[in-house]
């Protein structure tokens, strides 16, 4: 009974229910946890899905109306009709002028994502087969972000999602994103800020969220890169600006990025850690 009540309420108020990461049964999309994700949720709900919604309806309509009305039995004699100009205009002119009212927002969203406001935090994604690399060139870190497997996860700490090293970023601050790869397409996406963005080797692409809460928000490698392609998360830790300092004290120490002088510095640095013999 419980689980029927859970499943009811599940379907009806999707979105507000769900938390940081995908659910079983989920229908909509992840809470937003940034105004562009707010602005992306309320352009599929109030203006995508009715308009959807409506044209399904109408067509639906249309073919039972012209099944019913225009069946052999009651139409014997088929209209011979095969141009009619009012008609075409309507059904060219209709379509257009529902684009170009979607078109508005629309173009309105994705220039705001477009246009980076002066970044309090830059950091930079780095696609490999198959982990992200993290940067934070202001404050000479460096680090990997592998995905712990399931043997090692520990409680509560959700499967395929979790990574080792979480990227960490202050509440309410300005968080730019710099994107690549080293070795073929991945994509940098975390639902709940409304990013996604491919990561390109050779290009840096950008992009910026501000999240306007703490917590721990997943993410996925968005771009089929191979087999390990689902085995790539990323994780987000939101948390206040005296719990990011305390993290970037620690983490000037344990991930100082090592000028090695040599070409290939991830490389050099895996081999020295025994991952690669
Ligand atoms: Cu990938």
């Amino acid at each position: 009974m419980h689980k029927l009540i859970l499943l009811i309420t599940l379907i009806v108020y999707p979105i507000n229910l769900f938390a940081e990461q995908p659910k079983d049964w989920q229908l909509g999309f992840q809470k937003a946890a940034s105004g562009h994700m707010e602005d992306l949720v309320w352009f599929h709900d109030y203006m995508l899905l009715p308009i959807i919604t409506a044209i399904t309806v109408f067509v639906l309509f249309l073919v039972i109306y012209a099944c019913i009305r225009y069946r052999a039995a009651r139409n014997p004699v088929a209209s011979q009709t095969s141009h009619n100009t009012f008609i075409e205009i309507i059904w060219t002119l209709v379509p257009c002028l529902i684009l170009i009212v979607m078109a508005v927002p629309s173009f309105k969203l994705l220039y705001e994502q477009d246009e980076i406001p002066p970044a309090d935090v830059t950091i930079k994604a780095v696609g490999y087969q198959w982990y992200w690399g993290y940067e934070y060139p202001d404050e000479n870190i460096i680090f990997d972000s592998y995905m712990i497997e399931d043997e090692d996860l520990k409680p509560g700490q959700p499967r395929l999602l979790t990574v080792d090293n979480e990227i960490v970023v202050p509440v309410n601050k300005v968080v730019k994103v710099l994107i690549t790869a080293n070795d073929v397409l991945h994509a940098w996406a975390l639902p709940s800020f409304g990013v996604k963005r491919d990561a390109v080797p050779g290009r840096i692409n950008e992009t910026w969220f501000k999240a306007d809460r703490t917590g721990t928000f997943y993410g996925q490698c968005s771009e089929l890169c191979g087999i390990k392609h689902a085995f790539m998360p990323i994780t987000v830790n939101v948390v206040s600006q005296e719990d990011y300092d305390k993290w970037l004290k620690e983490a000037k120490q344990k991930f100082a990025k090592e000028e090695l002088g040599l070409n290939n510095k991830k490389v050099v640095k895996r081999i020295l850690e025994g991952e690669i013999k």
